[in-house]
């Protein structure tokens, strides 16, 4: 594997774009089947109410938007989702919690019989829950999680400009305890934030520097969601999506690229590019947390046309065997002092103090994603 240096990955990153198109094309055929697309379903299995200040979330709960909240969803319900996503294709289901972490309780246990019953249906399992102590991690694993999904979402110089409560060096340690509890790791980000063109290559050189590299690394444009701090963000031109998801399949050639949240904004000749520039797993299913996504169907519609055909499960990993000790929850609890740098982040301050407005007889609230130029 090549140890890459951030000049070099700036380089590719800087490639006139059928150039860069063509290499990553190239590095994509050599360890994958191109014509294969791993689709997986998310569920947001607890929404909204977050403790955090993430500028990009919908779900921060100090921030006035227009979603609907709901407690833990029932391990029936999430059984429900998973079946009708396997039976339109789908390989692996996504469970998102807006947790700034996860905690030892009752919560958990119920999250972990969701693992199980998911893993049991012969989908890959991803958890994405937050901050997770090493015990928990394993936990997760003996329930019969495969995957762990935890963003970096930016270069650490940039992220202070996102969020407060927690920092870079947090991420990474979740990162860590998913690891050593054996996990898969499905970490990446998001452009148009903000950020400059040196923040997604940091990030990426970052994820080139792990050993072992994320297995999947999701690209999400942002989705700009009114009420959050970046409302009023300019959607990112569907040209950076493609230059960021090539880097990304030169840079990181073994890891799964997933084209992630922003499709609703891309057409269909956007995505097709995307996909011959290494994308190999989408989010499919009408919503992706709180946000629209397209629907099935049209993408289903849309793999035919192209010629893609869905991923199986487990295709580069072993099913993880149910170990009934997840039921055990540790006698003494494992105590991570995460961080709070709590420095000030004017728009976040900005966006906490914006009242809410009423959308009684007014047009649904602004979404936007990519632009196609
Ligand atoms: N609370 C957990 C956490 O932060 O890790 C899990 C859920 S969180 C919503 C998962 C990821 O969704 C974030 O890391 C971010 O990459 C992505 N995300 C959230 N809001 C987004 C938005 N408006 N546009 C694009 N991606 C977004
Ligand atoms: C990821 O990188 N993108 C997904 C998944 N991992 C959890 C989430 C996208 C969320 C987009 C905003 C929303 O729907 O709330
Ligand atoms: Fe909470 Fe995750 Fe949203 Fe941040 S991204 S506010 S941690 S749900």
């Amino acid at each position: 594997m090549k140890n890459w240096t951030k000049q070099e990955i700036a380089d590719v990153y800087n490639q006139p774009l059928l150039e860069l198109l063509y290499q990553a094309a190239t590095v994509h055929r050599k360890y994958n089947d191109p014509r294969e697309v791993q689709i997986s379903k998310l569920v947001s299995i607890k929404t909204d109410g977050c403790p955090e200040d993430c500028g990009y979330c919908p779900q921060a709960a100090r921030y006035h938007t227009d979603i609907n909240g709901n407690s833990l969803m029932s391990v029936e319900e999430v059984k429900g989702h998973a079946q009708e996503a396997k039976d339109m294709g789908s390989s692996r289901v996504c469970m998102g919690a807006a947790w700034r972490n996860v905690k030892d309780d009752s919560d958990f246990d119920q999250v972990l019989e969701m693992v199980k019953s998911v893993n049991q249906m012969d989908m890959e399992v991803c958890c994405t829950l937050g901050m997770l102590t090493e015990s928990q991690a394993k936990r997760l694993a003996d329930a019969g999680l495969y995957a762990y999904n935890h963003n970096l979402d930016t270069s650490e110089e940039y992220y202070k400009e996102v969020i407060s409560t927690r920092g870079y060096e947090d991420r990474l340690q979740t990162i860590e305890n998913a690891r050593k509890a054996k996990l898969t790791v499905c970490s990446g980000g998001i452009i148009g934030m903000g950020e400059k063109d040196e923040d997604r290559i940091s990030m990426l050189y970052t994820y080139s520097l792990m050993k072992p590299q994320p297995e999947s690394v999701p690209i999400n444009a942002l989705v700009a969601v009114e009420g959050t701090p970046m409302e009023d963000q300019k959607p990112v031109p569907i040209w950076d999506m493609i230059r960021m998801i090539a880097t990304t399949r030169i840079v990181l050639e073994h890891s799964a690229v997933r084209l992630s949240a922003g499709r609703t904004e891309m057409s269909e000749e956007g995505q097709a590019l995307c996909f011959m520039a290494g994308a190999n797993s989408i989010f499919a299913g009408e919503k992706l947390l709180t946000t629209p996504n397209p629907e099935f169907n049209n993408d289903l519609a849309l793999f035919e046309k192209l010629g893609l055909v869905p991923m199986k499960a487990y295709k580069k990993g072993d099913k993880p065997k149910i170990n009934e000790d997840y039921k055990k929850a540790p006698e003494k609890k494992e105590k991570i002092k995460w961080s709070r740098p709590a420095h000030i982040i004017d728009r976040n301050e900005k966006a906490k103090k914006k009242p809410k407005v009423s959308r009684i007889g007014f047009e649904p609230r602004k979404v936007s994603s990519v632009k196609e130029l």
